[in-house]
């Protein structure tokens, strides 16, 4: 087994910066700020189930201090811990409507940052991995002023660096600054993500899908055939596969970088546009998961490619193994030409 011991993310950052010529460092110290913001959300998280005896959240707590819903707190975590740094010019949140602007009294930067505070929120009740999303871009505005929408609205191409962080059986965060895929574990007794997943290859063909398949009735044709055929029995192509569907996209997609498998979530007759947005969950996932050797499609074009016309954009998203999202591209062509 690959030596990976006592690399810590901030030296991992580091190291990997190091290697562009005219690199400032500005990206490392944006990169371990937003790691101190995950430290303090897995935190949080892992008393999530003692809300109930400490105070429901949204009551006060011991103290006479309002308890934030978890969402809200990862949220304010996020732009507390970001916002003072000196290296963002704008952000936005799933969990709110407009940009965020720096506030004056701090210094502006050249970075941009979106994020999903918390992901498959739903599932914190039940004790279900959850996680943090995050997708950092260049600011096109000019330097030195606030950052705009145009900044906040890039195709993920432009993205430098994206991850995100599970909180599971550990916490973990994976990132790529466009050299390929690494997962850290977070070392609970040094408080430190320490490197155990290097450069992850996630498997060109897989036996897993992940879709929410009460919504079978909605989708396209070609969906409806694609996981039928999925279902079906061939075993030089390992058919059938086999489902796995959590419901929390951060968890879904890491299981499925590191054993392979395809997720997905379609369009359907009643969400056109699908669920999931662009710029906070897409847009970093297909980034991290593309640099591990996989794709990422709404079903006809490359994610990375989608122009955003709007912040809180959302796309149809199949994502994951390359040759199965290949596959289900095909399906949806092929039902098209049949349709029209
Ligand atoms: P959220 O941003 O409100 O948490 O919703 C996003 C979550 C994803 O994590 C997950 O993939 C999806 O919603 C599940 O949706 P559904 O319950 O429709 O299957
Ligand atoms: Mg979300």
């Amino acid at each position: 087994m690959e030596q990976t011991q006592f690399m810590t993310l901030a030296r991992h950052i580091i190291e990997e910066q190091s290697k562009y010529p005219g690199a400032t460092g500005e990206l490392s110290k944006l990169l371990h700020d937003l790691s101190l913001a995950a430290k303090v959300i897995s935190l949080e998280v892992n008393k999530a189930g003692l809300a109930d005896i400490i105070g429901f959240t949204g009551d006060n707590n011991v103290h006479g201090e309002q308890v934030k819903k978890l969402d809200v707190f990862a949220h304010d975590m996020m732009v507390r811990a970001m916002e003072h740094g000196g290296h963002l010019s704008v952000m936005a949140s799933e969990e709110e409507e407009d940009i965020i602007r720096i506030p004056n009294k701090f210094k502006i930067g050249k970075y941009v940052l979106l994020f999903d505070p918390l992901d498959g929120s739903s599932n914190i009740d039940a004790n279900v991995s959850i996680g943090t999303i995050f997708s950092i871009y260049r600011r096109v505005s000019p330097d030195g002023s606030h950052g705009t929408m145009e900044d906040c609205t890039q195709q993920g191409i432009k993205q430098v660096a994206a991850g995100y962080v599970i909180y599971g059986s550990s916490t973990m965060l994976v990132y790529t600054a466009g050299a390929g895929t690494h997962g850290f574990t977070l070392d609970p007794a040094f408080g430190e993500f320490i490197l155990s997943h290097p450069n992850i290859q996630t498997p060109k063909k897989s036996k897993i899908y992940s879709i929410n398949e009460g919504n079978y009735l909605y989708w396209h044709p070609g969906l409806k055939k694609y996981i039928k055929y999925l279902q079906d029995e061939d075993k030089a192509s390992k058919r059938p596969y086999s489902a796995r569907y959590i419901g929390s996209m951060v968890a879904d997609i890491h299981r499925n970088l590191l054993y392979g498998g395809i997720f997905m979530y379609p369009a359907d007759s009643r969400n056109p546009d699908g669920k999931l947005r662009l710029q906070y969950e897409c847009n970093p996932m297909a980034f991290i998961v593309e640099q591990a050797g996989g794709r990422a499609s709404n079903g006809k074009q490359r994610v990375m490619e989608i122009k955003p016309e709007k912040l809180h954009q959302r796309v149809p998203i199949f994502i994951g193994s390359e040759e199965d999202v290949k596959t289900v591209e095909k399906f949806i062509a092929e039902s098209e030409v049949t349709v029209s």
